[in-house]
């Protein structure tokens, strides 16, 4: 067992994000062993201000048998614009795909909100597509365009701005039905050994595809400057994987 996230900078923020977040962590707790995941010791609860407005971020991260780091973040930009991130990386013994999800918003709205489970190889584990294709369809009012750096999402990835309280808790559900089938699936698949030079090389990929987010990067650079910047988003955000 390790300790709940300590509740601080997350009530302050936005209550999709807050609902999020606690469910992401219950989930975690429910279907998987965790254990402690230790950052550098300088990135866990940080604070910057360069160009105007303060930037805070927190982290937490866990461990356990399937997964080498799983990664809750949340921050919040002066009084006005909140985040959460979140991705889960699988040791690169098992061929599992990549969770991730952002929200992004502020002033009371949700302009972000993003869902997928990625393949590390050329497509998602059979097991995975069945669950999926077994949920509920669920159409949103405003879907959003993907990036051209977004090659890396399934055909499952879901990418809104919520237009209403309504598909804001509808969106959470879908989120945590990801993660629970991801869990679900990720504890019943045999380690592959044999593959881990091509699940390395996927994962890989998906972290230098993120790495061409500019408007996360953006946002840090205002903060903390472009070097700063740089490292946070490579060995915290998407740690390209070394064995
Ligand atoms: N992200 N996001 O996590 N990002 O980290 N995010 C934005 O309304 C941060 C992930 C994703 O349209 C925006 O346009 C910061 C993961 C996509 O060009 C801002 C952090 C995924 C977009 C931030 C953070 C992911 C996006 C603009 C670190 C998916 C749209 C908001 C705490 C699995 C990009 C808006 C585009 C947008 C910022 C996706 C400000 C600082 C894991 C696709």
């Amino acid at each position: 067992m390790v300790a709940p996230i300590p509740a601080s900078l997350r009530d302050q923020q936005h209550p999709m994000i807050r609902s999020l977040a606690d469910r992401i962590e219950a989930t975690w707790q429910q279907h998987l062993e965790l254990s402690p995941y230790r950052l550098p010791e300088d990135l866990g609860y940080i604070e910057g201000r360069l160009e105007g407005e303060r930037l805070t971020i927190e982290n937490h991260c866990y461990q356990t048998p399937q997964f080498r780091k799983l990664h809750l973040e949340l921050a919040r930009v002066g009084n006005n614009l909140d985040i959460l991130h979140c991705v889960m990386f699988p040791r690169p013994e098992y061929a599992l795909p990549m969770f991730g999800c952002d929200l992004v918003g502020g002033r009371g709205q949700i302009s972000a909100a993003i869902v997928d489970l990625s393949p590390v190889g050329s497509a998602l584990p059979e097991g995975y597509t069945a669950a999926l294709e077994a949920l509920p369809a669920q159409s949103f009012a405003e879907e959003r365009d993907l990036p051209g750096w977004g090659t890396i999402f399934s055909p499952y990835c879901r990418f809104i701005r919520p237009a209403s309280p309504a598909e804001e808790t509808a969106f959470v559900d879908r989120i945590v039905a990801y993660l629970a089938l991801h869990c679900r699936q990720a504890t019943v698949t045999p380690a592959t050994p044999a593959q881990l030079e091509h699940i390395l090389a996927g994962q890989r990929h998906y972290c230098q595809q993120q790495q061409k987010n500019d408007k996360t990067r953006r946002v840090l650079e205002k903060a903390f400057g472009d070097a700063w910047a740089e490292r946070y988003m490579t060995t915290v955000l998407f740690d390209l994987p070394t064995v």
